[in-house]
């Protein structure tokens, strides 16, 4: 709830829950906090039962602190590992059935438009590869054909983690996995490639070992899905369990997995960065002749 609307009567904050006095007194709710100050501040997600060293756990924590404004974002997710520490945070979560998590956002984004108007209320939904590419397929494409604005996030662990190890229409060609002991037959699915098609105003992939990346591109996300359109993030989020990378080797396993086939990337239309610049003063996306005024000034 935005603390710009929601003011508590004199001598009353301090009966408001624990939990929510720590997030407005030493965390992120009405002040901005970065990745930068991590250990330094109350964060929204604070502890899960995920598998210990687990790639996804520390990209949802590092996402969840990017949020532009945290107490007026609602996450939505599905089954899946990934939901087990989103819906741990100290933010609304949403959870619906396997796969119907982009039709869900859709209405919860527009119904929140209708309500608060101009008040800006984030709907970021964050789910795995098979919950997105395979059976939230056919949601998720119309959903960005429909130009729905709201974020999406793939937690893309190559593999369906949380049911033991079936293959994904994300897990690459060839590889061979608990319940999949052939090798996968067909290619890793190019949903990039469709997210622009589809005309998804913002793209990129990241992996969690950038903290400061990672922040950058759900911050450009959510901020531009909030006016302009679609956004979509593809996040490598290995799974160390179904993969068998030992915990002390996630994030290695992270930079070799980047450097060989998980690139940074970045597509954003026009119109989202004449936005960002002129909303957000985001100085990359500005034209030169403004930031040459800027720098005079
Ligand atoms: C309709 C329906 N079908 C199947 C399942 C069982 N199920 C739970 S999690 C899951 C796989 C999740 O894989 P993915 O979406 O890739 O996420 P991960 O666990 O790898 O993060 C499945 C098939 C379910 N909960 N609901
Ligand atoms: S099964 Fe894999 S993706 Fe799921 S919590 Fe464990 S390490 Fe993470």
């Amino acid at each position: 709830m935005s603390l710009d609307y929601v003011k508590f009567s004199p001598g009353f904050e301090g009966f408001m829950p624990k939990e929510y006095r720590d997030m407005v007194e030493h965390g992120p709710f009405g002040k901005k906090t970065s990745v930068s100050q991590m250990g330094s501040f109350k964060e929204i997600l604070e502890e899960h039962p995920m598998c210990a060293g687990c790639a996804m756990t520390l990209f949802i924590r590092l996402a969840i602190i990017a949020f532009p404004n945290p107490e007026d974002t609602i996450t939505v997710g599905t089954a899946g590992c990934g939901r087990l520490a989103i819906s741990q945070a100290a933010i609304p979560f949403v959870y619906g059935n396997y796969g119907d998590q982009n039709g869900v956002a859709s209405g919860l984004s527009r119904g929140l438009r209708l309500r608060f108007g101009d008040q800006p209320k984030d709907v970021v939904v964050m789910v795995g590869d098979g919950g997105m590419a395979d059976i939230g397929f056919s949601g998720t494409l119309h959903s960005w054909f429909r130009k729905e604005k709201f974020t999406t996030i793939m937690l893309d662990n190559e593999v369906y983690g949380n049911t033991g190890g079936q293959e994904s229409g994300m897990t690459n060609q060839g590889a061979v996995l608990k319940m999949a002991p052939l090798g996968k037959k067909f290619e890793k699915m190019d949903m990039l490639s469709m997210a622009k098609l589809a005309g998804c105003a913002y793209v990129a992939t990241v992996v969690p070992n950038n903290p400061r990346r990672v922040e950058n591109v759900i911050r450009k996300a959510v901020l531009i899905a909030r006016e302009v359109g679609p956004t979509y993030i593809q996040a490598y989020t290995s799974c160390n369990i179904e993969y068998a990378i030992p915990t002390d080797k996630v994030l290695e396993d992270c930079k070799t997995v980047e450097d060989d086939r998980y690139k940074f990337s970045e597509h954003i239309t026009e119109d989202a960065r004449d936005y960002l610049a002129d909303r957000y003063g985001y100085k990359e996306f500005m034209p030169k002749p403004a930031m040459a005024a800027i720098s005079k000034a």
